[in-house]
C-alpha cells in the first residue's frame, strides 16, 4: 500500500524524518529521490552502537517541481531481504535505475553470517519492480563480486549498464543485460587523490564521463565532494577539483548525485541540519549546479533557499533565505528540543533584513499578508523587489494580517526589513 505524504520545503527538503545519501533519478519526466533512511537507534536494541548509522528501510520521494515532494512510503526493509543480517540496521546508500521496462533498486547491507554468500561484511543486492515508487522484490542473493557499499549505476548511450561501488578503493564493472550480475571483473578506479573516498556517482554529459565522489583529504577533516573526468565509463579519469567544500556543520559524511531535469542540472547532497548534535542523522538538500564551457564543474555553495519557485500564498519560510544582512539578523531553531519544528528569522537591529528570492505572486495579486510572529516587538517592512508593499507592527498576536499594495505580477524577490528598535522572531509570511 502506498503511504503518500506531501512535503513542501526548501533545504533540507524532506522534513519529519531523517534522509541521507540521495540518489536522484528522472523517470517518466518526474524527479525521484532514493535516499537512505537514518533513524535514532531503537531503545530495544541495546546491541547497536549509539554513535553509528542505523538504517532499516528505504523510502522513495518524487516531485515534478522540486518543491512539493511526495513520500511514497517504505519501498524495502531489511526484514524482506533473506541474505541481510537484520540485526545490523545497515541498509546504506542506494541507487535505482531503469532498463527495458523494469526498475532496479541497488542497496548495500551486511550479510547474514550463515548466508549463502559465505562472506562477512557489506555486499550489494538488487530489488526489482515494474514501477519506480514501490513494488520492489529483492533477489535472494547479493551480486557476486561486489564487496563494498554505495552502489551507483550508469546506462551508457549504447544501452550497456555499469555499476560502481566503494570498498577497498573505488571500483566499477559492466553489468549483464539482466542487471543482476557482473559482466566483467571489477576495475579499480585509479589516480584519484589520496585519502578516504566513498559514494561514487557517475554520469555522462556531452560525451564525457564524470566520476564524482565524497573525499576526506586529511585525517581529522570531513568529506568534501570532488570529481574527475574521463573518456570511457571505467576510466581512466583525471581529477579535476572540488564540487562542494566540507560541511560547515561538521557533518562527517556527504553523499550526492547529479542529475539534469527540465534543462537544468541539480546537485543532491546531505548535511545534518535537523540533527546538529549527531551527524549520523542526516537530511537531504538540493541546489543547482553549473558547468563551465570546458565541461568543468563550478563549485556549489550549499544554500538553505534550495531551488524552485515558492507560491506567495504558501507559508514562506524566510529562514531558508537567499540573503541575510550581515548585522542584526540570525536564524534560530523554533524549538531546540524538536528540530523538525524548523527555524525562525531573528531580526534585532534597525535595517536588518532577510531576503527570499523567487516568490510567485500570480496574475491577480494578493491583497493582504499574514506574518507568524513567534516572539518580540517592533515594526517590519515587507518589500517586493525593494519596494515597500506592507508595514507590520508587532503587538500581542501571533498571527498579524495587514493589507498589501502595488504587488507586481509574477515572480519576484521578497525582503523583510526591521524598521524599528527591538527584536522580532519571524516564522513565516503568507500572502492572501
Ligand atoms: O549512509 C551510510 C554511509 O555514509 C554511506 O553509505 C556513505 O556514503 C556515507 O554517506
Amino acid at each position: 500500500m502506498l503511504l503518500a505524504g506531501v512535503v513542501k520545503a526548501q533545504n533540507p527538503f524532506i522534513k519529519g524524518q531523517f534522509t541521507a545519501d540521495p540518489t536522484a533519478r528522472v523517470f517518466n519526466g518526474k524527479m525521484y529521490v532514493y535516499p537512505s533512511h537514518d533513524i535514532p537507534v531503537p531503545a530495544d536494541k541495546p546491541n547497536l552502537r549509539k554513535d553509528w548509522f542505523c538504517m532499516e528501510d528505504y523510502h522513495v520521494f518524487s516531485s515534478e517541481n522540486l518543491i512539493n515532494w511526495t513520500d511514497h512510503g517504505v519501498i524495502l526493509t531489511q526484514e524482506q531481504v533473506n541474505w541481510v543480517n537484520a540485526d545490523t540496521y545497515s541498509m546504506w546508500a542506494p541507487d535505482c535505475t531503469y532498463k527495458d521496462g523494469m526498475y532496479y533498486f541497488y542497496f548495500p547491507a551486511i550479510v547474514k553470517p550463515d548466508s549463502i554468500t559465505k562472506r562477512f561484511g557489506m555486499m550489494v543486492g538488487v530489488a526489482v519492480s515494474d514501477r519506480p515508487d514501490g513494488g520492489f522484490v529483492p533477489m535472494t542473493e547479493p551480486i557476486k563480486g561486489i564487496y563494498g557499499i554505495d552502489p551507483c549505476t550508469l546506462i551508457d548511450d549504447d544501452g550497456q549498464a555499469y555499476i560502481y561501488w566503494s570498498g577497498r578503493g573505488m571500483h566499477g564493472a559492466r553489468l549483464k543485460p539482466n542487471m543482476l550480475q557482473l559482466d566483467s571483473e571489477p576495475v579499480a578506479i585509479e589516480k584519484l587523490p589520496d585519502g578516504m573516498k566513498e559514494g561514487p556517482f557517475v554520469f555522462k554529459r556531452n560525451g564525457k564521463y564524470y566520476f564524482t565522489f565524497p573525499w576526506v583529504p586529511k585525517e581529522g577533516e570531513t568529506e568534501n565532494l570532488s570529481y574527475a573526468i574521463g573518456d570511457s565509463p571505467l576510466g581512466p579519469f583525471e581529477y579535476k577539483g572540488l564540487i562542494m567544500d566540507q560541511s560547515l556543520t561538521h557533518c562527517w559524511t556527504n553523499h550526492h548525485s547529479i542529475v539534469e531535469y527540465k534543462g537544468e542540472w541539480y546537485l543532491f547532497y546531505h548535511h545534518n541540519d535537523y540533527s546538529p548534535k549527531f551527524d549520523k542523522n542526516r537530511s537531504i538538500c538540493i541546489d543547482k549546479i553549473h558547468f563551465n564551457e570546458d565541461g568543468t564543474i563550478r563549485k556549489v555553495t550549499p544554500t538553505w533557499r534550495g531551488v524552485g519557485i515558492t507560491n506567495a500564498t504558501d507559508e514562506i519560510q524566510l529562514d531558508r533565505y537567499s540573503e541575510l544582512s550581515k548585522v542584526g539578523a540570525a536564524i534560530a531553531y523554533v524549538d531546540t528540543t524538536d528540530c523538525f519544528a524548523g527555524w525562525k528569522t531573528v531580526l534585532n537591529a534597525r535595517n536588518a533584513y532577510v531576503q527570499y528570492n523567487d516568490v510567485d505572486f500570480g496574475i491577480t495579486g494578493p491583497t493582504s499578508v499574514t506574518a507568524r510572529i513567534l516572539d518580540g516587538k517592533g515594526r517590519l517592512l515587507v518589500k517586493v523587489d525593494g519596494k515597500t508593499v506592507a508595514e507590520i507592527t508587532i503587538g500581542k498576536d501571533e498571527l498579524i494580517t495587514v493589507p498589501v499594495r502595488n504587488i507586481p505580477k509574477g515572480v519576484h524577490n521578497l525582503t523583510v526589513v526591521m524598521d524599528s528598535k527591538g527584536t522580532v522572531g519571524l516564522d513565516w509570511l503568507k500572502f492572501e
